[in-house]
């Protein structure tokens, strides 16, 4: 067990990732946690008030986009784990927004990085990459030694930003890391992703069903998108062993001198996380309303498809959802995460979908 004097910053503490993080850390380790966070006039805690108030986490104010806010953080809390989960995550908003998507997903690692070289050196740092990375893919399924083939400028940020953590590590010998993770989803989503918009829609209309009320059908973009699901509890796991390679490790004080930096450093590896099976959209949406209780049929095709239950349309096409460059299929091999971390992802695509949807049926 890590004791009580390692210091861990994690970025994104509000968001999916970042608050199971900081609850995995807690729940098994001693370390001080300090989550980071923006300043919102409207803050939402909800992911993360089960660890308010205890006693080894800390809210530490910042934001990536400015350096001055990462620098000042590094200097005083001195990480020995630096975990990066803050970012611009929404691919289709990143047409809409792509100078802020750069700036946080690309220039604000830039910044992490520079404030841990400058301040922090032994920090074991890590950066979230993307399967999106790949766009287009050349082969399936797609293992670390796919290239990038970005399709979006969210996918074109984090090439951008793992070409940056590659020549971080190399030039400067630091312990950092961009995992390339595919999609993982929870019931802590935001509804932006498919997948909990689909929670969240077959819950209102089961609702409806119930109540004997009208209801709007739920629309959707491209139903025949291939994503290979996971949970993002699993990923977690995956992400802490990533940063404590055993080969590297002999706890943090190993890096005695300057000549074992150099050696060790550059031969850090990035992992792939993946369930290995992949699913349609369409797939998701049959599941969903079946934990629900529900089974339909889809008629029509192309931009009049529809899904049909208890002769109700209850899946609708709207274009507006579809993108200006699709990554139609993804399908992950984690088995060098595997086999070289020990890493497995437990819980099932059909448990994910049953926990999401209950979840969802609960709270509507
Ligand atoms: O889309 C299709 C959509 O937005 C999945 C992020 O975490 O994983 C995520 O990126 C698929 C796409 O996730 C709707 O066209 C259909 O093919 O849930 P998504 P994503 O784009 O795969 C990767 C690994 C990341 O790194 C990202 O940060 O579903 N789709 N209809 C739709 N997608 C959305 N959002 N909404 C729809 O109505």
């Amino acid at each position: 067990m890590l004791n009580k004097n390692k210091n861990i910053v994690v970025t994104g503490t509000t968001g999916q990732d970042g608050s199971y993080m900081v609850e995995y850390l807690l729940e098994n380790f001693e370390s001080r946690v300090f989550g980071l966070v923006r300043r919102n006039s409207n803050p939402n805690y909800s992911n993360i008030k089960v660890v308010l108030g205890h006693s080894n986490f800390e809210l530490a104010y910042g934001d990536l986009t400015d350096s001055h806010s990462i620098e000042n953080i590094v200097r005083r809390i001195k990480p020995d784990y630096f975990i990066n989960f803050a970012g611009q995550s929404d691919v289709h908003l990143s047409w809409e927004i792509p100078q802020s998507t750069w700036e946080i997903n690309t220039t604000g690692v830039m910044n992490v990085l520079e404030a841990v070289r400058k301040h922090a050196h032994l920090c074991r740092t890590y950066n979230a990459g993307s399967s999106e990375e790949w766009g287009d893919v050349i082969y399936s399924p797609q293992d670390e030694q796919h290239p990038p083939r970005a399709r979006s400028p969210y996918a074109a940020s984090k090439v951008a930003a793992r070409q940056l953590v590659k020549s971080y590590r190399e030039s400067y010998k630091l312990y950092v890391i961009q995992g390339t993770l595919f999609n993982h989803e929870s019931i802590r989503r935001s509804p932006a992703f498919v997948t909990r918009k689909i929670t969240l829609g077959v819950a209102k209309i089961s609702k409806a069903f119930k109540e004997n009320k009208d209801f709007e059908p739920l629309e959707l973009g491209n139903l025949d998108s291939l994503r290979d699901w996971s949970h993002a509890k699993d990923f977690i796991d995956g992400v802490w062993r990533m940063v404590n390679q055993e080969k590297y490790r002999s706890d943090l004080g190993e890096y005695k001198n300057e000549t074992n930096l150099t050696i060790l450093s550059p031969m850090l590896r990035e992992y792939v996380l993946s369930s290995g099976e992949n699913h349609t959209v369409r797939e998701f949406v049959e599941k969903a309303f079946k934990v629900a209780g529900y089974e339909g049929v889809w008629i029509n095709g192309g931009l009049d498809e529809e899904y049909i239950i208890n002769g109700q349309n209850v899946v609708k096409i709207n274009p507006r959802f579809y993108r200006p460059a699709e990554v139609s299929t993804l399908l992950g091999n984690s088995t060098k995460a595997r086999i070289e971390l020990g890493w497995e992802p437990k819980i099932t695509f059909d448990q994910l979908v049953k926990e999401m949807v209950e979840s969802d049926l609960c709270t509507s």
